[in-house]
């Protein structure tokens, strides 16, 4: 399966993420804990250069912990900032605004020595479409949170949300989308919800995931739907059918529906803490 896809929009996008970069201080890029390698743009490092940088691994409670883990010291190692979050659970606030404020120390520091009044660090949440910008600014921006109004050279009525007194957020997330060769980016995206469904065939996703799944996490499948993990993927997933009644009228089973079913069930967690990406895995450049 090659799903090569770069949205005609994206570059539009780009050029206005661009204009945004100049007005913040530092970027907040959400990657998915359970893909980062696959949910993160390296166009970024680029668009940022002096930019302060820090890496939120969201949907951490999807996600196999100990591979979060690698992924973090693997972030840590090239000098980044990161911290994991679930964007969705209560008291994420905190650590997001100490991760921010200690991003933003040097900056502070810097032009209060040169005599200058420190402001409030300038803030934007950037990641792939559903990586959970929105829900990750809700939670920053609250119910109570004042707009600051517009700031000059900021166009098309983009505001700014006061979070604190040291921090304010930009109100507008900025999309990214990896331009990838490796089609396993591709794959992974798909899988994880990042790609709408109606451009991939389900089927083939569904197989892809049971293939790995069988490989990395056999238990994780075996405890929510049986079976033997010495089945191949296909017959893996026509178990699921018969186990689950998902049968066509003339006896056969129904895989189109299990591949959806055990995609969503994926998706949710519902089997388990589960990352299909480590840093150690070996990329196709
Ligand atoms: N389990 C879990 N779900 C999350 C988390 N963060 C976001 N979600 C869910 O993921 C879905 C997408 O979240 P959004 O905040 O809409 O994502 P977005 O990045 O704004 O998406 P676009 O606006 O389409 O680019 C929603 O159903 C959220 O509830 C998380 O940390 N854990
Ligand atoms: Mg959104």
């Amino acid at each position: 399966m090659n799903i090569n896809w770069y949205p005609g929009h994206m570059k539009k996008t780009e050029a206005l993420l661009k204009e945004q970069i100049q007005l913040i201080d530092i970027v907040l890029e959400l990657v998915d804990a359970r893909i980062p390698r696959s949910s993160s743009n390296p166009k970024l490092e680029l668009l940022l250069r002096q930019k302060k940088r820090i890496i939120v691994m969201n949907k951490s409670d999807l996600a196999d912990e100990i591979v979060t883990n690698e992924w973090c010291e693997y972030f840590k190692n090239k000098g980044l900032d990161v911290i994991k979050t679930n964007a969705v659970a209560a008291g994420i606030n905190r650590l997001v605004q100490e991760a921010v404020k200690s991003a933003y120390h040097e900056k502070a520091a810097q032009l209060l020595a040169r005599g200058r009044k420190p402001r409030p660090a300038r803030v934007m949440v950037a990641g792939i479409p559903n990586v959970g910008k929105s829900t990750l600014i809700n939670q920053l921006a609250g119910k109570g949170s004042a707009k600051t109004g517009d700031k000059p050279g900021v166009t098309r009525g983009k505001q700014w949300i006061k979070v604190h007194n040291q921090i304010e957020l930009l109100d507008t997330p900025g999309i990214l989308w990896p331009k990838f060769e490796d089609p396993v980016t591709g794959i992974h995206l798909a899988q994880t919800g990042a790609i709408r469904d109606e451009i991939v065939d389900q089927e083939e996703l569904a197989l892809d995931l049971l293939k790995t799944l069988l490989k990395l996490y056999p238990e994780l499948l075996r405890a929510r739907y049986g079976g033997s993990a010495a089945l191949s993927a296909p017959e893996y997933l026509e178990w699921i059918s018969s186990v689950r009644g998902s049968i066509l009228r003339g006896g056969e089973p129904d895989l189109k529906r299990t591949a959806v079913m055990l995609l969503d069930e994926f998706r949710s967690g519902k089997i388990g803490k589960i990352s299909l990406e480590k840093p150690t895995d070996e990329v196709v450049k």
